[in-house]
């Protein structure tokens, strides 16, 4: 299975590049970057690592639900070449992280190994957040979105893992030189590529590559990237890492993380169609809002798994904290061990979101004229919940910042279990084209159906989620104007970017439609217009190009 496979190690660039659609531009990136590495260094890079961007094309704010999503990864990606430090007076483990972008200023910082008997500062504290005991403590500042704070994040989890204090072993100083070129905070996960990236560099120099599987990079990944403070699932990283090219990633969560390419036949057999992505600029600062935005969903999301297992009467022990997706498997019946093949059958689960929507009226904060549409107080989220409120804190607040009077339990709820519901459906009209086209053209209604599809999760987003804004939807309606098939925020949301999904033969014209008509991109022509719209194929996932 894909993220059982060794991550790609390369020793030519020819090899890295492998399909990519402009290998040329491209190529001049990873030179260029090595090239300035050792204007910088004074010695020649050891390694380029390689993450890209993800798009997701359908599959929203379910993820850290544990629910399938299914993103692909982009051409645009992170690239850092790294190596280890000539300087000899550098600390064990020390970092010189340096950015091609001048905007992002170059920066020094050293991991401090903790003594087992000193006691921890708050942010020391703070920054273990829930994660197992560790040794090594990297200062990482969750307030303000800091470039180099995506370098500490990787760099924590190889830290933590492979330099036990108990061992002599200390990681080597090293210099890092990176340049990037997906847009950031646009929804394309500019940050999973940082963190992905970072994350094989500092294994990369320090030797512990080895077997290490796209999954375990995976995971590692995720456990990094929520030191910046999101509380995220792991579509992005492991769209990042497993993707390959003509396919997007079908990737599931629970009982363990399962990833599977999916061809996408529209993209090669008549009538041809691409993905599109158009960046609104409306840049969703992701550090700032998670109070408000990104944890505040992820907490209405397990609240709501509570109250709905209360409906449903599923136990739960008080102290538990399971998401929607597990309510679900236990109302079922679907017994959580590794390995259990229902979880993976896709037909019986769609039977199962089927069956779970009725139940969610009795989510509904009924009767109440206008506050039904506000949601419920913490009050009356507390009650619903059935928990005593020393314990609901405890459970549900005291890891994570969130702020709000009210809470959306109904419809986050909704979206989740209507959401994963088009997931499956998407994903089974790619199979079902996939199969058609053997035996030569497609039905354009598949692409009909696909684009349905992304339309209903972009009324989702807006009704349910509401993590869309005024301009994506601005952009959403002038795309569908223009004529795509289907229309959707991708990504977190607040701002960043759209995917339509648009017939070959009109892509151009749908590109000039968006430029000459989205107020955003009136001045914008040639080189500046192609970053923010751009039509996109599944590119491979992350890898390693060793240069020595
Ligand atoms: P982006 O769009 O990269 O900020 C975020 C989360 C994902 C997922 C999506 C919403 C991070 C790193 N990623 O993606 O896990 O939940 O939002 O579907 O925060
Ligand atoms: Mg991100």
């Amino acid at each position: 299975m894909a993220a059982e496979l060794p991550i790609p190690i390369f020793t030519t660039l020819n090899d890295a590049l492998g399909d990519l659609q402009t290998a040329a531009v491209q190529a001049s990136r990873w030179n260029d970057v090595a090239e300035e590495f050792e204007k910088r260094f004074g010695k020649k890079p050891a390694y380029i690592a390689r993450a890209p961007g993800r798009v997701n094309l359908i599959g929203e704010h379910i993820d850290y639900v544990l629910f399938g999503c299914l993103p692909a990864a982009v051409e645009q990606d992170i690239l850092m070449a790294c190596g280890p430090s000539s300087q000899a007076s550098g600390s064990p483990g020390s970092v010189t992280a340096q950015n091609l972008n001048p905007k992002y200023t170059p920066k020094t910082f050293v991991p401090i190994l903790k003594d087992a008997t000193m006691p921890l500062t708050t942010e020391q504290k703070e920054a273990e957040g829930s994660v197992h005991p560790e040794s090594w403590y990297l200062d990482i500042d969750k307030r303000e979105l800091r470039w180099e704070s995506y370098v500490k994040a990787g760099y924590y989890g190889v830290l933590n893992r492979f330099f036990p204090p108990s061992s002599s072993e200390r990681p080597v100083p090293i210099d890092l030189l990176v340049t990037g070129s997906v847009p950031a905070g646009s929804g394309l996960s500019s940050s999973a590529a940082m963190v992905v990236a970072s994350t094989l560099s500092f294994l990369a120099v320090n030797n512990k590559l080895g077997n290490l599987t796209k999954g375990q990079l995976v995971e590692m990944a995720m456990e990094n990237e929520r030191r910046v403070g999101v509380n995220s699932g792991g579509m992005d990283q492991a769209a990042s890492v497993i993707s390959t090219p003509s396919s997007a990633l079908y990737i599931t969560f629970f009982p363990f993380l399962h990833a599977e390419p999916i061809l996408l036949p529209v993209l090669r057999t008549n009538p041809r169609a691409v993905f599109v992505c158009a960046n609104s600029l409306v840049v969703s600062d992701k550090a700032v809002g998670a109070k408000t935005h990104y944890n505040l969903r992820v907490v209405e999301t397990l609240v709501g798994a509570r109250i709905l297992a209360r409906h449903l009467n599923v136990p739960l022990q008080a102290t538990e904290r399971p998401t929607l997706r597990q309510v679900l498997g236990r109302w079922l019946g679907y017994k959580e061990v590794k390995g259990q093949p229902t979880e993976l059958d896709t037909d019986k689960l769609k039977a199962g979101l089927e069956k779970v929507l009725p139940e969610l009226e009795k989510l509904r904060p009924a009767g109440r004229g206008d506050n039904e549409e506000l949601g419920l107080t913490m009050e009356e989220m507390i009650r619903e919940s059935g928990l005593d409120e020393a314990v609901f804190n405890e459970v549900y607040l005291s890891w994570v910042e969130v702020e709000a009077t009210h809470f959306q339990i109904y419809k986050r709820a909704k979206h989740v279990f209507e959401e994963s519901l088009r997931v499956i459906e998407f994903r089974a009209a790619c199979l079902r084209a996939a199969d058609a086209s053997r035996g030569g053209d497609l039905p354009e209604s598949v692409l009909r159906e696909l684009g349905g599809l992304m339309d209903a999760s972009h009324v989702s987003a807006c009704k349910f989620c509401e993590n869309s804004c005024p301009e994506v939807d601005e952009l959403v309606r002038i795309a569908k104007e223009a004529g795509a098939y289907g229309s959707r925020l991708t990504g977190a949301g607040w701002g960043g970017c759209t995917v339509s999904l648009v017939a070959e033969d009109k892509v151009d014209a749908f590109i000039e439609r968006l430029a000459a008509t989205y107020p955003a991109y009136k001045d914008l022509e040639g080189e500046a217009l192609k970053q923010v719209i751009f039509a996109t194929k599944p590119s491979s996932g992350a890898c390693v190009l060793k240069l020595e």
